[in-house]
């Protein structure tokens, strides 16, 4: 054993499995709302609440506890504006030039084209980075660990805990982005992950009716 400290675990609960089934039930049934929105209205959110959700993102499991992920959140309609030029700059190389066939026929039925007004309409844009690795106020590099894993959580936790507040999100990846380096000002030790639309649907808004595969299709179970 090393000799860094630890100390109980004095926070883990442990149910009667019947409560587990009953907060499982409830649980599914509230992340199985959650729907990708492509139509925002503009009404503000208090920032606290992308505050507090940004803390939850900030549990997640990580390499080395390494936590190789830093998020920069846009409110400002100048700085939308930028993102929102260039990342529809990006986008109609992509829908026009560089997607195959294959991949436009795969995003039919979302509906989606070069047309971007969410990244201006929405109150906030949370651009994710992943940390390739750290660096220390002297300049030294501190190797990150499994830094794509670890975001990838982090972002999970942070999708699933803006839903949990009646907010909704768009995961927006517009390829390459790495104009998001520049616009925002973050460090070539940085990769952005991905840009997480967040605020209220339009009160029109519509979505996509496509479903979600069944358990069966996606899991298997060995108990041999
Ligand atoms: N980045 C483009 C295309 C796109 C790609 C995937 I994979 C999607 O799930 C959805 C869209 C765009 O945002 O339109």
């Amino acid at each position: 054993m090393s000799d860094y400290p630890t100390k109980p675990l004095k926070d883990f609960r442990e149910y009667p499995v019947g409560e587990m089934r009953e907060r499982l039930r409830q649980f599914y049934a509230e992340v199985n709302r959650r729907r990708s929105v492509r139509e925002f209205s503009d009404r503000p959110v208090p920032r606290d609440i992308i505050e507090t959700a940004l803390k939850a993102a900030g549990t997640a499991p990580s390499g080395a506890n390494l936590q190789p992920w830093h998020f920069v959140v846009v409110s400002g309609a100048e700085t939308k504006k930028k993102i929102r030029k260039a990342a529809e700059d990006e986008e109609k190389e992509f829908y026009e030039h560089r997607a195959s066939a294959e991949w436009l026929a795969a995003l039919e039925p979302l509906g989606t084209d070069s047309n971007k007004p969410f990244l201006e309409t929405a109150p906030y844009l949370i651009a994710v980075f992943l940390q390739k690795y750290g660096e220390l106020p002297d300049g030294r590099k501190v190797k990150h660990y499994y830094p794509v894993e670890s975001t990838g959580l982090a972002t999970g936790i942070l999708i699933t805990a803006l839903h949990h507040a009646g907010l909704a999100t768009l995961t927006h990846t517009p390829s390459p982005m790495k104009f998001l380096n520049q616009i925002l000002g973050r460090p070539k030790s940085e990769r952005p992950f991905l840009l997480l639309v967040v605020g209220y649907p339009a009160d029109d808004a519509r979505v996509p009716d496509i479903g979600r595969k069944p358990l069966q299709e996606f899991t298997s179970f060995v108990d041999s």
